[in-house]
């Protein structure tokens, strides 16, 4: 087995220079072979230059780039491409959903057998216990919306924290360019009939940069992926 751990950054900075550390240091105690591929999606800060100068120390580290911001789901979508690994995760580059709870989705994924495994904050309240009540609330709104609209066997339709056979995950067309990405993969694989578990996971707060959410404009983008997978589910 191949661990491909991918991680979008967009002006991160001051996050990324945790990776040769904390992300490291969580990755090698999961005891199983991995790379990890980080995207700098067109950043203005020094993202680009810690990515690089990580890629020069560790062999299992690559820096992909864009020229120019592509967005979230543009920046998944690079990083599955490069990806050699027969397992993909996802992961936030604040480290928000820790790197040692890889650990999780992989032991469910060992057994359950599932094509996905996502980490979900909302099914244990400690899940979502640091995050603020004016975050917790319209992602747990969105969350039920995807729910309603997909079927019950997730709670987690937005989180990136997730664990994909390759294969699979290369099976589906994606579309997504924003932060709705993972709401349409995971509708996408429940579409395909692919078998999906999911795992307690915890969500913590940035530690330091900031939120490169836009909440309206995401807001306006799960509107129209809803429309999107609607229609094609009746079609
Ligand atoms: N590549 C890329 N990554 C992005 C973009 N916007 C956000 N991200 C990354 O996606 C992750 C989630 O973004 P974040 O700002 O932490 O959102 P929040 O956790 O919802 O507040 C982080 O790793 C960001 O660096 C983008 O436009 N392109
Ligand atoms: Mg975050």
């Amino acid at each position: 087995m191949l661990l491909s751990v991918i991680i979008p950054c967009f002006d991160e900075e001051a996050a990324a220079a945790r990776f040769e550390t904390e992300l490291f240091q969580a990755l090698e105690a999961l005891g199983v072979p991995f790379e990890v591929i980080a995207v700098d999606d067109g950043s203005y800060d020094g993202t680009g230059g810690v990515l690089r100068n990580l890629a020069g120390e560790r062999r299992n580290f690559k820096a992909k780039a864009h020229e120019y911001n592509r967005g979230l789901g543009q920046a998944l979508r690079t990083g599955f491409a490069s990806a050699s690994g027969d397992w993909i995760a996802t992961l936030d580059a604040d480290l928000t959903f820790h790197p040692s709870q890889l650990r999780l989705l992989l032991d469910r994924q060992r057994e359950t057998g599932a094509d996905m495994v996502c980490g979900s904050p909302f099914l244990d309240p400690a899940g979502t216990a640091q995050v603020p009540w004016w975050r917790r609330l319209p992602s747990l709104a969105v969350n039920g919306l995807y729910r309603r609209l997909c079927g019950p066997a997730l709670t987690a339709y937005t989180p990136i924290f997730r664990l994909y056979r390759a294969e699979a995950l290369r099976s589906l067309r994606l579309e997504s360019t924003g932060f709705e990405i993972n709401a349409e993969i995971a509708a996408r694989f429940l579409a395909a009939g692919l078998r999906v578990a999911e795992v307690p996971a915890v969500l913590t707060v940035r530690r330091e940069g900031s939120s490169k959410l836009s909440p309206l404009r995401e807001l306006w983008r799960h509107f129209r992926l809803g429309v999107r997978l609607s229609r094609s589910s009746q079609s």
